[in-house]
């Protein structure tokens, strides 16, 4: 039996509760509230409804902890060391659609540094945890990072640009380089998701640019921690604020890399993720 941490049971059971309320909305898409924060960026009542619960139950557990959050920004705490990296709903756009892949990620950083996270999908039932030091686990199943070595047997998840963001061009030759090389890409739209699909070995890798610390804090810790590497373009491992992230096992993640530097370095943000200082990890 895998050993939950207290701090696990925690973030497990805030993630279960904000669960109920995104399965019941995900029954009723075509009733939800949905307003748009930027071109094609979506934020639905569900988003929010999930990181009140969110916010609620964490700050009564751990009432000293600061907080970032994608709908409520930066949140003071007492404890200048801790902070909840929260992303209420991963994959707001497939959950609008009725697509069934979207989870809930909760990552904790000490000192810039991610030793915790939790990404729950409520509709598989699928709850992805892992602690600096202890492992990568899905429910009770310890969690191990794909062994192939080959990128001809590789299946690699990424994301696309979307309307309004982030350079398509460098994106579209980033893709031809890969796909030439492996055996399927995919597009699954839930970043902290494709980043548990690595952990599990489902995925060899994934990359993609202009992510925020809520989309990968907690899968960045879930891939470490099942034994792969995560890094930015350039192979750093502070990629909490990076514009671009690479993850894989150490042979899949470092060709991965070298394919999609050649398409060049991504664009400096277009303005800086709400954050006070670029954080070390
Ligand atoms: P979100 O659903 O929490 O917004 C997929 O490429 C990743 O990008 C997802 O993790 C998604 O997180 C994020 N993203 C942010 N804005 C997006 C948009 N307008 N369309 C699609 N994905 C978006
Ligand atoms: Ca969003
Ligand atoms: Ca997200
Ligand atoms: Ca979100």
């Amino acid at each position: 039996m895998a050993f939950r941490s207290p701090l696990i049971n925690v973030m497990a059971s805030a993630a279960t509760k904000a669960a109920r309320g995104l399965k019941r909305d995900f029954g009723e898409v075509e009733n939800l509230q949905v307003s748009k924060k930027g071109p094609s960026d979506f934020v639905s009542v569900a988003d929010q409804k999930a990181e009140d619960v969110l916010f609620a139950e964490l700050s009564r557990v751990r009432p000293e902890f600061g907080f970032l959050m994608e709908e409520r920004g930066i949140v003071e705490g007492s404890d200048k060391s801790h902070r909840w990296i929260v992303d209420p709903l991963d994959g707001t756009t497939n959950f609008l659609h009725g697509l069934p892949q979207f989870a809930i990620s909760i990552g904790v950083e000490r000192d810039g540094d991610v030793i915790a996270g939790v990404i729950y999908n409520p509709i598989t039932d699928e709850m992805y945890w892992a602690e600096k030091g202890n492992g990568a686990y899905c429910n009770d199943r310890r969690l191990r990072v794909a062994a192939r070595k080959d990128l001809k047997e590789c299946v690699i998840a990424t994301g696309v640009p979307f309307h309004g963001k982030g350079d398509h061009l460098r994106f579209l030759k980033e893709l031809g380089l890969v796909m030439r090389e492996v055996a399927g890409i995919r597009r699954f739209g839930a970043a902290s998701l494709d980043l548990a699909f690595v952990a599990s070995g489902r995925f060899d890798g994934f990359w993609e640019t202009d992510l925020q610390p809520w989309d990968i804090a907690a899968g960045i810790i879930l891939v470490r921690e099942a034994g792969g590497f995560v890094t930015d373009q350039r192979g750093a491992k502070k990629v909490l604020n990076a514009p671009e992230i690479v993850a894989g096992n150490e042979i899949v993640h470092e060709k991965l890399r070298r394919l999609i530097e050649r398409a060049g370095l991504p664009p400096k943000r277009a303005k800086k993720p709400a954050e006070p200082a670029p954080a070390a990890e």
